[in-house]
């Protein structure tokens, strides 16, 4: 009897300790503030521009026009103002628009339709495009071969989807007027029918559109339409059964779609629903502990969420919280000192924030 409740209490006891143990476990993700502006942030972006800084770099750009460049130093965070708008700059992009120029440039627009084409150490800016609508998203990338430099994909909130080339000087042609704002872009290989790269586009139309050229031309096909207005898109490899990149979307009521190219046609899964909208969505490898990618969202119920395929599932972690509702994601390796990705998140609570994992 008394051998027996001296086993109990050591099972209870070791019970217990378990528990207690489980809670006080590391938190491995961290947040912190890079930088604090007086406006929101619209849109954070992650890339290479610096050669001689290694690894990656963070652009933000706020309501009040400013474009902020980040890195980190020895010393710490380093911000620095690199153009100031007269009106709210809501897209940026990183592309290689000058060649004469070392490292890649930064566009941004916003409000006023206008394109800014900006050297990051010189912070020398140039207009190359005035005539759209109060821009959304951009996107940088060898779109069209006849012309030497990358191109330009600048989307508004009328619709409106230009392409932009440089031919001697700053050229555009507009392609398509959506039915609905357009929000965001990317440039991949998604089309594995057509030579080179191509470019995605989302907004409020639910439709995903391709922009491709051919022969020289610009064109369009919409390669799916969603059940629900699309704020953010993204891609990269997430399923190695489906060949070339994955592509996650998300949108004004939560949902976060996988598209996956089966026999040469995009199949969608929603593969999770948040509480409200989703403003944000990066695919990166943040999480070295589990394979590959992982895709991350941010949205307007202020969680940073990590979604994962776990045999043949997909498996959620909320990474942060913020104080305010999120209006941009990007991830990238701007932590070089690690193998692995962070994330930088921005919206309504007027901060940059990266997210780090710890090992
Ligand atoms: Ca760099
Ligand atoms: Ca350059
Ligand atoms: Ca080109
Ligand atoms: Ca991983």
């Amino acid at each position: 009897m008394k051998k027996k409740s001296i086993f109990i209490l050591t099972g209870l006891m070791s019970f217990l300790i378990l528990i207690l143990s489980g809670q006080e476990a590391p938190q491995r993700w961290k947040a912190k503030t890079l930088w604090e502006s007086k406006a929101k942030i619209q849109r954070v972006i992650v890339g290479d521009i610096d050669p001689n800084h290694r690894g990656d770099e963070i652009i933000s750009v706020t309501a009040n026009g400013e474009v902020v460049y980040t890195y980190e130093s020895h010393d710490g965070w380093v911000n620095d103002i690199l153009w100031i708008d007269t009106a709210s700059n809501t897209g940026a992009a990183i592309g290689e628009l000058d060649t004469d120029h070392p490292g890649r440039e930064v566009i941004v627009g916003g409000a006023r339709g206008v394109v800014e084409l900006i050297q990051f150490d010189t912070k020398k800016h140039q207009t190359i495009f005035d005539k759209g609508g109060s821009l959304h998203g951009l996107s940088v990338g060898e779109l069209n071969a006849a012309y030497p430099s990358q191109e330009v994909v600048a989307v508004d909130g009328d619709g409106q989807l230009f392409a932009l080339y440089k031919d001697s000087e700053w050229k555009h042609t507009l392609v398509l007027k959506d039915s609905a704002r357009l929000r965001d872009t990317i440039i991949g290989d998604f089309d594995r029918t057509h030579p080179g790269l191509e470019a995605l586009v989302v907004g409020s139309s639910a439709k995903v559109i391709q922009l491709y050229a051919e022969n020289g031309k610009w064109a369009t096909k919409i390669i799916r339409e969603l059940s629900e207005p699309l704020a953010r898109i993204a891609a990269g490899e997430l399923l190695e059964k489906y060949p070339g990149q994955e592509v996650v979307l998300v949108g004004d009521k939560g949902g976060v779609f996988l598209l996956k190219q089966e026999k040469g046609a995009w199949e969608s899964e929603e593969i999770y629903r948040d509480k409200d909208g989703l403003r944000g969505v990066a695919v990166a490898d943040i999480q070295p502990d589990l394979p590959g990618n992982e895709v991350v969202i941010f949205g307007y119920a202020k969680d940073v969420i990590m979604i994962y395929p776990k045999n043949g599932e997909w498996m959620t972690e909320t990474l942060w919280t913020d104080s305010d509702r999120a209006h941009s994601l990007s991830c990238g390796n701007f932590s070089p000192s690690t193998s692995w990705q962070e994330c930088v998140v921005g919206g309504y609570s007027k901060k940059v924030t990266g997210i780090f994992y710890e090992k």
